[in-house]
């Protein structure tokens, strides 16, 4: 997916209003937004941006747009998702200023001006509308459940961009950066942390919103879309940090093996009593193989179509060779050190990371991202 955004020079608000199946809330959304913002400026427009919700929407628009109200409606019948929706809505917007919110009225149309006057009076080049700062305020009562899970995104997101609601949908960003930002990747629903992220504006701000209830409709929001967010989260850390996040899941990875080993163990071993010794062989190549495959799906993200089988070989040997690391790391320590002769588990400990870091850069360099595989 690919987006262009020309320079706009011309001194106003675009508000990007992504919407699937909103029918029901785009009347008292236009109107009050246009109330609002006659109040700031005369320079405004609203950009409805529709997935073929084909629920009357487009008829509502076209009859406000009559009344003369500045709004227009783009309807997309061959993408589909809220974060691509406002990119789009973007790249058709035609002032300096770009407002993106939902059309469900949990973002007070009220709150508009405040928001992008910060960025017309050169006061920021971002700013969030945020729940989390103080004088933010949610509507209705929230679940100790939900509140766990939106504190857990959003610490996640933080070592990113230090915003304190970076989950919210309600934000303005002056429209110049758009065409040096780097190439989006707008999976899911985090548009505003992506555009945080990828189009480095220097100076951010958040202010406080009262977070509405939705008027009319039903929330979008799946747990498909949470594990969406595992995967944004985990490409701009890696668009970010490569090689140390890759670093990361490695070693991840390389803790579930571990469960794996012993859970064969314990069966084979354990319960049905084989010979330890063989088993012992079998559990490493049942670990290493599922490490192998984790990796090469999460780690490493390898494309469909490349060689399997020559790439697990690959990867045994990246494993062997890291495990003769680790062998000559720790006895290489307690031979030669009084200090790791009497503490031998640091021995072990300072072996096993050795391996790792061998067998990490290995399997990256030699295996994954090397040719010779493919
Ligand atoms: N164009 C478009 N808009 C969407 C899509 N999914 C959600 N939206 C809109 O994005 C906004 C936020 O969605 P909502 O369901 O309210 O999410 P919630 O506030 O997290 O429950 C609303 O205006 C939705 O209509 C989509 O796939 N395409
Ligand atoms: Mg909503």
């Amino acid at each position: 997916m690919e987006f262009h955004f020309s320079d706009n020079d011309l001194n106003g608000v675009s508000i990007i209003v992504p919407t699937y199946q909103e029918a029901g809330n785009i009347e008292q959304l236009v109107t009050r937004l246009t109330k609002a913002m006659k109040a700031l400026t005369p320079n405004f427009e609203i950009i409805i941006v529709d997935d073929n919700s084909a629920d009357g929407s487009e008829e509502i628009v076209i009859t406000l747009a009559k009344q003369d109200l500045p709004v227009s409606i783009l309807i997309r019948t061959n993408e589909r998702g809220l974060s691509s929706a406002v990119l789009r809505g973007f790249e058709k917007a035609k002032y300096n200023t770009l407002v993106c919110m939902d059309a469900d009225l949990s973002h007070a149309p009220e709150d508009v001006p405040r928001l992008a006057a910060l960025i017309m009076q050169d006061e920021a080049d971002f700013v969030l509308g945020s729940r989390y700062v103080k004088g933010g305020k949610i509507a209705g009562k929230w679940g100790l459940f939900r509140y766990l899970n939106s504190w857990v995104a959003t610490a996640l997101a933080y070592p990113l961009v230090r915003l304190r609601d970076p989950m919210s949908g309600f934000f303005a960003i002056r429209q110049s950066l758009l065409p040096k930002a780097e190439p989006f990747n707008p999976i899911g629903y985090k548009i505003a942390l992506e555009v945080a992220v990828k189009a480095k504006p220097e100076r951010m701000q958040e202010i406080p919103i009262h977070f509405g209830l939705r008027e009319a409709g039903e929330s979008k929001l799946s747990l498909k879309e949470q594990l969406f967010y595992l995967q944004h989260l985990k490409r701009l850390y890696q668009h970010r940090w490569k090689t140390l996040s890759q670093f990361f899941l490695f070693c991840l990875v390389g803790t579930t093996g571990l469960v794996v080993d012993m859970g064969t163990m314990f069966v084979g071993y354990g319960l049905i009593g084989l010979s330890f010794r063989y088993m012992r062989f079998l559990a490493f190549l049942l670990a290493a193989t599922s490490n192998y495959q984790l990796n090469r799906m999460i780690t490493f993200e390898v494309k469909k179509g490349q060689h399997w089988l020559k790439q697990w070989v690959g990867f045994l040997a990246a494993s062997a060779i890291g495990f003769v690391g680790n062998w000559l790391v720790s006895v290489t320590l307690y031979d030669k050190t009084i200090f790791f002769h009497d503490h031998y588990l640091l021995a072990v400990i300072a072996g096993v990371m050795a391996g790792v870091v061998l067998n990490f850069f290995l399997s990256k360099f030699a295996v994954f991202e090397s040719r010779f595989f493919k």
